[in-house]
């Protein structure tokens, strides 16, 4: 089976990883400048250095026939402090770098939100303040009507349960808090309310895009599927960092199965957690203006119940089978035989981002479109005289890509794929030697060497079939 003629291949990248120029050009503080600089592991900066090098990674593109990437905005290059003053150099920034996608045929896929908040609403309480919603919506509708000539397709946050999960429960993110599941169902829900207000006012504005919001959806498997406590664990998980963001997406408010979970693992966790009814009324009209959904897929868990006390090792470093992951009275993710990992213990199961796409065509059949937002693989690239032979890459992206292709057959709506990362960026709990990668970025120079994934990707994009 080919991909269809109108089928969109993209490279993807976010604003913080790969822009560099953190501090300047009047951009605002977010947490993570401070917070990378008490690490002291690693900085963002220069990072890809995307604010000076976009044109070169905008001809690579056209070069290598990718036709989409995917940019999010830096929140504090428009805002420095949140809301208020605007930064006009950050504004025309991004100006400069829409009309080089058109001139190169590439085009842009913006995301206004991704793991960025500035620093002034972060510090805050980020999403669990109502006051960051508010000054999201008005950021979201100042980029709507300023970039309205210039970009089609908006998404309004990227990952809204990693956000969650790791300020909240695992604290690779700041504000690197551990165990907190009530903080993480109240921010998930706080920026789901900011997601639907935003759609609304993009809807109310008339403007002739397409918008929706991109969810990190990692299929749940229990680890024995004959044993009822291995299922009910895995059924936990699901709902914690899937259901409850697909109900809030595509029906606007949370299913008795849902709610009944969350209100169980709130409990647990000493908390409580209510909903507005107001809050409701504007996620179930906005759940109908969704355009699409974008589906970020790496890899899927194999979970057994769990009811010891928390444990979780962040596997940050690429030093394979260090990973933990194991959360009181929801269960614990396990290796499993015949399941290949990468270095970083991440599950190579591409399959497991067809069932999801399925379970989305089927229980939510009002989903319209999903676009793939991210897919790739983290590795230790070599680089031998600037000749980089990454097929560990290529073999994960096709198998995907495969399994993609058998989802359209089975009557999914699939329309487009974007490599996680175009070129290599940073990552944020990682640093710089794990690399995903199209084209390499050399970070001493900066300069971008092709790697063999990127000639392959060519030859797919062209070929239309895998
Ligand atoms: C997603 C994020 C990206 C990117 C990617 C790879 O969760 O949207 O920003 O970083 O994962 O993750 P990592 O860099 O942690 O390996």
């Amino acid at each position: 089976m080919k991909f269809a003629e109108d089928f969109v291949f993209g490279g993807a990248t976010a604003a913080y990883q790969c822009e560099g120029s953190t501090r300047e050009y009047g951009k605002g503080k977010v947490a993570w400048d401070d917070y990378l600089e008490k690490q002291g592991r690693f900085k963002a900066d220069p990072a890809s250095d995307f604010y000076h090098k976009y044109p070169v990674d905008l001809k690579l593109c056209n070069q290598f026939h990718i036709g989409a990437i995917r940019i999010s905005i830096a929140w504090s290059r428009i805002f420095p402090e949140g809301k208020g003053k605007i930064n006009q150099e950050g504004v025309d920034f991004y100006h400069r770098v829409f009309q080089e996608c058109h001139k190169n045929g590439v085009e842009p896929y913006v995301t206004l939100h991704h793991f960025d908040t500035p620093d002034a609403l972060h510090s805050n309480g980020d999403f669990l303040n109502r006051e960051t919603i508010d000054a999201f919506v008005e950021y979201a509708k100042f980029c709507f009507e300023e970039y309205k000539d210039e970009v089609t397709y908006w998404f309004t946050f990227n990952e809204v349960w990693p956000i969650a999960t790791n300020q909240y429960i695992e604290g690779t993110f700041p504000p690197c808090i551990t165990y907190d599941i009530t903080s993480a169902v109240k921010s998930m829900h706080g920026m789901m309310v900011a997601h639907a207000k935003a759609v609304l006012e993009f809807h109310k504005g008339n403007y002739k895009g397409k918008i929706g919001v991109i969810h990190s959806l990692e299929t749940k498997y229990p680890l024995d599927p004959n044993n009822p406590e291995d299922v009910l664990a895995a059924k936990k998980e699901d709902i914690l960092a899937n259901q409850f963001l697909l109900d809030a997406t595509f029906l606007g408010r949370y299913t008795e199965e849902t709610m009944s979970v969350i209100q169980d693992l709130v409990k647990m966790n000493g908390g409580e957690f209510s909903v507005d009814a107001k809050d409701i009324e504007v996620m179930e009209e906005a759940a109908q203006y969704n355009c699409y959904l974008g589906m970020n897929h790496y890899q899927s868990h194999f979970i057994k119940a769990y009811n010891g006390e928390n444990e979780i090792h962040h596997n940050g470093t690429g030093e394979k089978g260090t990973k933990k992951f194991k959360l009181k009275g929801v269960g614990e993710r396990v290796f499993k035989e015949g399941i290949p990992t990468t270095d970083w213990d991440w599950l190579i199961y591409p399959e497991g981002m067809y069932d999801m796409i399925m379970r989305i065509k089927n229980q939510y059949p009002n989903y319209k479109a999903i676009y793939i937002t991210e897919n790739g693989m983290g590795y230790k690239d070599d680089f031998e005289d600037g000749i980089i032979f990454d097929e560990p890459r290529i073999d994960y992206i096709k198998q995907h890509l495969e399994w993609l292709l058998k989802s359209v057959e089975d009557g999914a709506n699939v329309k487009g794929y974007f490599v996680w990362s175009l070129m290599d960026v940073f990552s944020w709990s990682n640093g710089y030697n794990k690399r995903y990668g199209l084209f390499y970025v050399d970070y001493e120079t900066q300069k971008r060497y092709p790697k063999l994934s990127a000639y392959w990707y060519r030859q797919v994009i062209d070929a239309k079939e895998v």
